[in-house]
């Protein structure tokens, strides 16, 4: 559909100014503002939220829907942080505690030999001991086994501890890590940005200032990353459109980040498990507004081991073009905080089928967006 047939139609069936002028701003793909983002949250309702973050969702990545063949390593999920949504830590020798040792994880690699994964995600927890030195052998392992695969690893926050434990520069450190053979960083550890409320929900672990700073240094050094924000616990709308915007700020400079991913707070065996969780409802109209807000970086992930494989579905008609990917039962994070998809795996044609029903066309890309395959 046209954007001018969107914008007649919204017309139509909408009568708040403050939403058709969002609208128009938006269809003319001009940046909105943080009150219009607010507004979106406060005002938009779903069938509004729907068509026009479909139609800047066409705008930026056509009728193309991407997913990619991966793993997880979760080398450990022993962790001197203490953040309050956290189902996954555990201390060193408690019962449900573990560290892989490089041996256990090079066997891992070696079961991936020959598979056509393109990507391996590595994401743990800030171990008390393990520095910097030990991950980049980390990294040179998997290397070793899978030359040719993409490594996506460790959250700003893992990055910030493991470096300072090594006594190295952020420089340096990210340098370290990247002739080791890490090729990008995924978003993790962002959860939200508004200081008083991130000292609330994870009081000790890398600050705001400091999670910019390391995508920034990591941008500048020709590392990308991803970006994500932890929605449904005692944030406030201003709060998302405030985290969402110093993203938008800090892509402006750097252009390196590739993907944004909300994660829904899931609260099953954590802190905060009095603490309901969103409806589906709110989640897609996060999904929406995140789309029509965040209009520097290209891609929007829906993670579906953390949402669900029919709320990722749903998602794609507001504003969502990536579903993440295969996964093969590989992490840990969600399933223990309670999500659907307790052993989270997807086939490639099942990733297909999901996206075929939706309307759009499959795409199996890199991590970096280049196409590997096309299911027309
Ligand atoms: O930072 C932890 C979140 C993140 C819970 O870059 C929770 O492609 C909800 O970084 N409920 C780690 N969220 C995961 C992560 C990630 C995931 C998918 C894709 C990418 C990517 C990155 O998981 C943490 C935290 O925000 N998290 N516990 C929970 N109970």
């Amino acid at each position: 559909m046209q954007n001018s047939d969107v914008f007649s139609l919204l017309k139509t069936t909408v009568s708040n100014s403050r939403l058709l002028d969002i609208a128009g701003k938006a269809l003319n793909g001009e940046r909105i503002t943080f009150d219009e983002g607010v507004t979106l949250y406060q005002e938009g309702e779903i069938p509004f939220l729907s068509m026009l973050s479909n139609a800047v969702r066409q705008r930026i990545n056509d009728e193309y829907v991407y997913f990619n063949r991966n793993f997880h390593i979760e080398p450990t999920n022993i962790c001197e942080s203490h953040c309050s949504f956290c189902s996954y830590r555990r201390d060193d020798g408690e019962e449900g505690s573990w560290e892989h040792s490089l041996n256990d994880i090079r066997r891992k690699a070696e079961s991936y030999v020959g598979k056509d994964i393109t990507e391996v995600h590595i994401v743990g927890a800030v171990h008390p001991n393990r520095d910097l030195f030990y991950y980049a052998d980390l990294v040179q392992t998997v290397k070793s086994v899978l030359p040719d695969i993409h490594i996506k690893g460790f959250t700003a926050v893992e990055v910030d501890a493991m470096i300072k434990k090594a006594g190295l520069s952020l420089e340096e450190g990210l340098q370290t890590l990247k002739k080791a053979g890490l090729d990008s960083m995924p978003g993790g550890g962002a959860e939200i940005f508004d200081e008083k409320t991130r000292a609330r929900i994870c009081p000790d672990k890398t600050d705001t200032a400091g999670w910019l700073k390391i995508h920034e240094t990591a941008h500048k050094l020709g590392i990308p990353s991803n970006a994500t924000m932890l929605y449904g616990l005692i944030e406030t709308y201003e709060h998302r459109v405030d985290h969402m915007n110093r993203l938008r700020e800090l892509q402006d400079q750097t252009h390196g980040f590739n993907t944004f991913i909300p994660l829904k707070f899931r609260h099953s065996n954590n802190a905060f498990s009095h603490i309901a969780e969103s409806t589906t409802l709110e989640d897609l109209k996060n999904y929406a507004v995140a789309r029509i807000f965040l209009d520097n970086i290209p891609h929007l992930k829906a993670y579906w081991p953390m949402i669900g494989k029919s709320v990722a579905q749903l998602s794609l008609a507001f504003g969502v073009d990536d579903l993440d990917g295969t996964i093969d039962d590989s992490t840990k994070i969600y399933s223990m905080a309670g999500a659907e998809e307790q052993n989270p795996s997807a086939s490639t044609d099942e990733l297909v089928k999901m996206i075929k029903t939706a309307g759009k066309v499959p795409v199996e890309r890199d991590t970096l967006y280049n196409i590997v395959r096309r299911f027309d």
